[in-house]
């Protein structure tokens, strides 16, 4: 940790001393100073100041805690590490966010649910006593980039992590992370007082659990006292969650919000709530759920809410609970993992996807109301925010299995920091401090990430479709997936293609998920004119010759989208060749091979997709395309062995 004494300093140039310390013990140094409210940095908000101290030039570091000088220094070295201008500093940095923490996926076993980079980093066995000096990295890496918490095991989760057996264990992380001013929070299995402490129920409403809750939650504190609460996913995919019991979300998270108020934990209450014996389209069961329970939950609990309503698709609309419920302070989750994208093996930069939905306008309260608003809470003035994301950390050599990985680790540090920074931004930064400055690597890299969101939405699921991928694993192509045990699990669910046409109705003549909207919303999307084509058949059903604004037909367009995808990653592989002299050999070579596999993945899925939905337009392909090169029996019979991370 830092020594946030006066006395640590250091000269950078002969004639500039750099201070790192609070005001406090700087009372000279504030003295110089009338423009920084310092109430205003709050205990994580720092300042880099250029000033003139004793007559000499000097540059300060300042924040009311060891955190916030934790977070200014790292934010100085950046300033280095990118060849930024020190000469005259006047920076504010003020976190949008409160809770920014990643979502390990990590089950005691080590393996990793959706986890593409290895095995899980705890090494459960051996803890607590041998603390592994990647958990020091992993915590000076997180903070480096502000995220202040992390939930250590998947929301699938295990209720053994409960138990004194493995509370040890948690302490033990807690006690490494704290000087790096990272939280350690558990998910919480909603049926752990019947599964580990011998009750017959789990019944948020009847006093036993209640009280075995309290008496859990009390006994954590005393191994973390600083522990910051649970995560919970209920009620879906086979997890138990209060309609057990007939009771609501809102009963099931304040249970255990009371337990954790008088530690001041939170609860983070997921939104992913569906089911698929209710019938009705899967994209309107999480708004239809917790909509009514606006204002009904204690005053620690986040609802924590994926980017779109399905499911971490290369692209989704944004979820209608942004902006539907005001008195509920709501929680951003994005997926780092790719599960949807390639997984450990694609290059697609996050930051862009990140962006996009954080910018949307919800119209909520009127224009300007956006996803960012939301989710910093300022729209609404709710002091407890959040953004979390799902790691796609493991114990592969370079952290996330594909060295772009690292970028959106990265990017959603920064963008749970502050999310309203660019995507361009955050890339260049990523790249200079990781590669490099060199201007001919930053240019060609950055372009490459920034056009590598779309090239993924083109050659996997372009103009709107969804969900169409390899059958549980969701890898590669698999929009012939169907009659398995659940519908909403399947691709023909979503993709509706038959020889009248393709997509999702969700107007009022179909599903009426828009209706979850916004009225400006509803009507710049239910009108085929207005709508965003990139969202076309994910809220319309549409003929095969369907004109697009481009003049094409609807199947020409689609396969020209594939195509595309396609040429974007041969352009991102030429980029990427072109800069071989500027990059270190090893991750150069691991780099290209990734790329080649990517870009001959892109044409799998053309080929495949197009096949497939060929059988029901029954028109040719368009001039610049090519033909497949397998039939579609080919593609359908080869069924990928083995993907790491089901
Ligand atoms: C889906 C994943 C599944 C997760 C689930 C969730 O396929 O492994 O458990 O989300 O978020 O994307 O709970």
């Amino acid at each position: 940790m830092l020594d946030s004494s006066p006395e640590f300093s250091t000269s950078i140039q002969s004639e500039t001393t750099l201070i790192i310390g609070p005001p406090k013990q700087l009372p000279d140094l504030n003295a110089t100073v009338d423009n920084i409210s310092w109430d205003d940095l709050g205990k994580e908000g720092f300042i880099i100041q250029s000033l003139q101290h004793n007559g000499k030039s000097t540059i300060w570091i300042g924040g009311n805690t060891d955190q916030a000088l934790l977070y200014g220094t790292f934010d100085f070295l950046k300033l280095l590490q990118t060849h930024q201008d020190i000469s005259s500093l006047n920076i504010t940095s003020i976190p949008q966010t409160k809770v920014r923490v990643l979502n390990h996926w990590d089950n005691p076993d080590r393996t990793v649910e959706r986890g593409y980079a290895g095995s899980s980093i705890w090494d459960w066995h051996r803890l607590p006593d041998y603390i592994k000096p990647q958990y020091l990295d992993y915590a000076r890496a997180n903070a480096s980039i502000g995220i202040n918490g992390t939930v250590l095991t998947n929301v699938n989760a295990n209720a053994q992590v409960l138990t004194p057996y493995f509370l040890k264990k948690v302490a033990a992380l807690a006690d490494t992370f704290r000087p790096y001013g990272i939280k350690v929070y558990l998910t919480a299995r909603f049926s752990a007082p019947m599964e580990i402490g011998g009750l017959d129920t789990a019944d948020p409403l009847n006093d036993d659990v209640q009280k075995w809750w309290d008496e859990k939650v009390n006994e954590i504190y005393k191994h973390i006292p600083d522990f910051g609460g649970f995560l919970v996913k209920a009620d879906s995919e086979g997890q138990p969650g209060p309609q057990n019991y007939n009771r609501t979300q809102a009963e099931g998270a304040n249970m255990l919000a009371k337990a954790l108020q008088p530690h001041q934990g939170i609860v983070m209450w997921r939104a992913f709530v569906y089911s698929n014996e209710t019938p009705d389209d899967r994209a309107k069961q999480a708004y239809n759920e917790f909509k009514p329970l606006d204002g009904k939950f204690e005053d620690n609990v986040l609802v924590q809410v994926k980017n779109g309503a399905i499911d971490f698709q290369p692209r989704e609309p944004f979820h209608p609970l942004f902006g539907a419920m005001p008195e509920t302070p709501l929680m951003m989750e994005f997926q780092i993992t790719q599960e949807y994208l390639g997984q450990g093996t694609h290059l697609v930069f996050l930051g862009s996807l990140f962006e996009e939905v954080l910018d949307t306008d919800t119209y909520a309260e009127g224009p300007g109301s956006t996803v960012a608003k939301i989710v910093d809470g300022s729209l609404d003035n709710h002091s407890l925010s959040g953004m979390a994301g799902v790691s796609n950390i493991g114990t592969d050599r370079n952290w996330t299995g594909h060295q772009f990985g690292q970028a959106n680790w990265y990017a959603f540090g920064k963008l749970a920091w502050n999310p309203r920074k660019s995507a361009a931004n955050i890339a260049q930064e990523w790249l200079r401090m990781t590669f490099g400055n060199d201007e001919e690597l930053v240019t060609k890299a950055k372009r490459m990430m920034l056009q590598s969101h779309e090239a993924v939405v083109n050659y996997m699921t372009p103009l709107g479709l969804h969900h169409i991928m390899g059958w549980s694993h969701h890898y590669g192509p698999g929009p012939w997936v169907t009659d398995k045990h659940r519908d909403d699990w399947t691709s023909t669910y979503y993709h509706q293609a038959s020889s009248d046409g393709i997509g999702f109705d969700r107007t009022a003549s179909g599903s009426n998920a828009l209706s979850q909207y916004a009225l400006e919303i509803q009507r710049k999307y239910e009108d085929l004119d207005s709508c965003p084509e990139k969202y076309l058949l994910w809220f319309h059903h549409l003929p095969w010759d369907y004109k697009m604004k481009s003049g094409n037909s609807l199947w020409d367009e689609i396969a020209l989208h594939y195509q595309m995808g396609v040429e974007q990653t041969q352009g991102m592989l030429e980029d990427w060749q072109s800069i071989k002299d500027h990059v270190d050999k090893q991750r150069y070579d691991q780099v290209l091979a990734f790329l080649q596999i990517q870009h001959n993945e892109a044409k799998w899925w053309r080929d495949a997709c197009l096949l497939y939905f060929q059988q029901f337009s029954q028109k040719p392909l368009p001039e610049g395309v090519p033909q497949p090169e397998f039939t579609l029996d080919h593609y359908q019979n080869f069924k990928p062995l083995f993907v790491p991370g089901i």
